[in-house]
């Protein structure tokens, strides 16, 4: 009898650790397209496009490799719908002796897998995601005795653990982090390089056809689906990034540009996220990169910081904080997310940009997604599990352990300051300075009231104004309220009252 491996939507590496030491001869691996997965959240079209195809795609390559692949189809008449109804079939079907597989990313997966032991009689092993730098315990062997989880000092234990950018237990160039050379505005000169665009092949093709009939309710479009889909195409994403991208992801990290959602960006998360991808091996290539003298110590720390730094300390922390994260509300905001955000149809260009790619892509970069549709929900006081359910089903690269802290704790700020030091608010002066969106807007984003006053401006003050209990004595804020306090009295009531407004005009 054979030994059964599940293989999950998010788990499509070779080298995975359920797959360590087993006998191609004596295994059957399964894979599963199930309606409970696909409809947890309404995800937008081509994630679920994406991740069906991708999924396809990898049980060629393992069949292909000499692995024997039970694969279930969405529209198999038979399916229960689920991992575990599909689990038990397949364990009728395959009389396994035991099951073997690897930790699942999130806690409602999780909790599937360790009720299999019991409900099947046969061992379940499961195993740790070798694929983290970091295993639990050294994060929770890093949080412990912690006043504050700051992803820096972490960060700095995966440099050494990885040895990137080191010399001898030193960092590179002497500095830890090079953000104060990155973050310039929007380049005025500098283009942008091309997207690569991965043509559907027939299986894509087939995944488009049953993503558009079943979920013609679901948000987002599939128009123009290009991406990468096996770990083949990814890779040379990748190294279009790497000779392209990469030299100026620093200095354009968090600049914006009409009509480009690309920029310097690398678009490589959902790849990694998905197992297509190894980030320790895209880290070493940026590293590569630096020393073959094409990119510069900012970019390529940059870069390097955001993989090996932030992507495993919010994955530490999903797993440190509990499941009753989800829950954490520190600003008691309960506002329903306005319709826009499913269709990008607004007046504020900022917005209708970064919304309307989204719909039309599934990827957005990280200062749009803080910065654009964050602020605007912190700053309209947002149902922080609303804001976290739109994020979880728009984006391509969204699995719970990697979307819920960024946007519950970096982006809402509603877990009161575990992940951020002070909320990332601004005023449309920031976007302003950061892209060119303002100056083909409807709003003037220098006036703070009046018809045509940028929305982010009362909103910002008006939030301020709202917390100052909360926050007045944030030392990183102190500069914002010291502005607030100085305005005239008369402006400051204006002010609110141009806030009070508009957010009444939200109901
Ligand atoms: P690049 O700018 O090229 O960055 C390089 C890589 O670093 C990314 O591919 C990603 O793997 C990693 N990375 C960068 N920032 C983060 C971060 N804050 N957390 C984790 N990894 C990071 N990222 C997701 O992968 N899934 C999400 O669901 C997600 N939700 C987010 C929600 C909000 C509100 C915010 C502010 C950020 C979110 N991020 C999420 C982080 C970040 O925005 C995306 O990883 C990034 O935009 C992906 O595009 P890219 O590959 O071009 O990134
Ligand atoms: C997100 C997703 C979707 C849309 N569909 C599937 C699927 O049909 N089959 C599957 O195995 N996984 C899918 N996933 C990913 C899972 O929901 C989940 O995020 C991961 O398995 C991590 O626990
Ligand atoms: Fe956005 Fe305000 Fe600028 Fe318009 S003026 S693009 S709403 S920041």
């Amino acid at each position: 009898a054979p030994t059964l491996i599940p293989i999950l939507g998010d788990q499509l590496s070779m080298n995975l650790s359920s797959l360590e030491g087993a006998d191609p001869k004596r295994t059957v691996l399964l894979m599963m397209e199930v309606e409970d997965e696909t409809g947890y959240v309404r995800h937008h079209k081509a994630k679920i496009a994406y991740i069906l195809s991708a999924m396809r795609h990898h049980a060629e390559a393992l069949r292909k490799a000499g692995w024997r692949v039970d694969y279930v189809k969405l529209d198999d008449p038979d399916s229960t719908g689920s991992f575990t109804g599909e689990v038990a079939r397949a364990v009728g079907r395959h009389d396994p002796t035991r099951i073997v597989v690897t930790q699942a990313g999130e806690w409602r997966v999780a909790a599937m897998l360790e009720a299999w032991e019991t409900m099947f009689g046969i061992p379940v092993d499961i195993r740790p995601d070798t694929r983290f730098i970091a295993s639990q315990a050294e994060f929770e062997d890093w949080a412990k005795d912690r006043k504050e989880l700051r992803m820096e000092f972490f960060y700095r234990l995966m440099r050494r653990k990885t040895g990137l950018l080191m010399k001898d237990d030193k960092p590179e160039g002497g500095k830890w982090n090079y953000d104060a050379d990155n973050r310039k505005p929007a380049p005025k000169k500098d283009v942008p390089p091309e997207p690569l665009k991965f043509a559907p092949d027939t299986i894509t093709r087939e995944v488009l056809t049953l993503v558009a009939g079943r979920f013609d309710n679901h948000p987002g479009s599939l128009d123009g689906f290009a991406y990468a889909v096996t770990a083949e195409e990814a890779q040379k994403q990748a190294e279009a990034f790497m000779a392209h991208g990469l030299p100026k992801f620093g200095d354009y990290q968090d600049a914006m540009l009409t009509g480009q959602h690309q920029l310097w960006h690398s678009v490589l998360s959902p790849y990694i996220n998905s197992g297509l991808l190894d980030p320790l091996e895209l880290c070493r290539m940026a590293e590569g990169e630096y020393e073959d003298g094409n990119a510069s110590l900012n970019s390529v720390e940059g870069y390097i910081r955001q993989i090996i730094g932030w992507r495993e300390y919010v994955r530490g922390l999903y797993w440190h904080v509990g499941p009753d994260y989800v829950e954490r509300n520190f600003l008691r905001a309960h506002r329903k997310l306005p319709g826009f955000y499913w269709t990008g149809e607004t007046d504020m260009h900022c917005m209708a940009q970064a919304l309307g790619q989204t719909l039309d892509t599934a990827h957005a970069h990280h200062i749009q997604r803080l910065m654009v549709t964050g602020n605007y929900a912190i700053l309209i006081g947002a149902d922080p599990v609303e804001v976290h359910r739109w994020y979880l089903e728009i984006y391509i690269d969204a699995y719970e352990w990697v979307e819920l802290p960024n946007v519950v704790g970096m982006s809402q700020f509603a877990d009161g300051g575990i992940i951020a030091s002070k909320p990332y608010v601004s005023s449309g002066a920031y976007i302003n300075r950061m892209s060119d969106y303002c100056g083909s807007c409807r709003y003037d984003v220098k006036q703070r009231v009046g018809e045509d006053a940028c929305p982010f401006n009362a909103l910002y003050w008006d939030f301020l104004a709202r917390h100052e209990e909360r926050f007045e004595g944030n030392v990183r804020m102190a500069m914002a309220y010291r502005n607030w306090n100085r305005m005239a009295e008369a402006d400051r009531k204006a002010v609110r009252a141009q806030a009070a407004r508009y957010l009444e005009g939200l109901e």
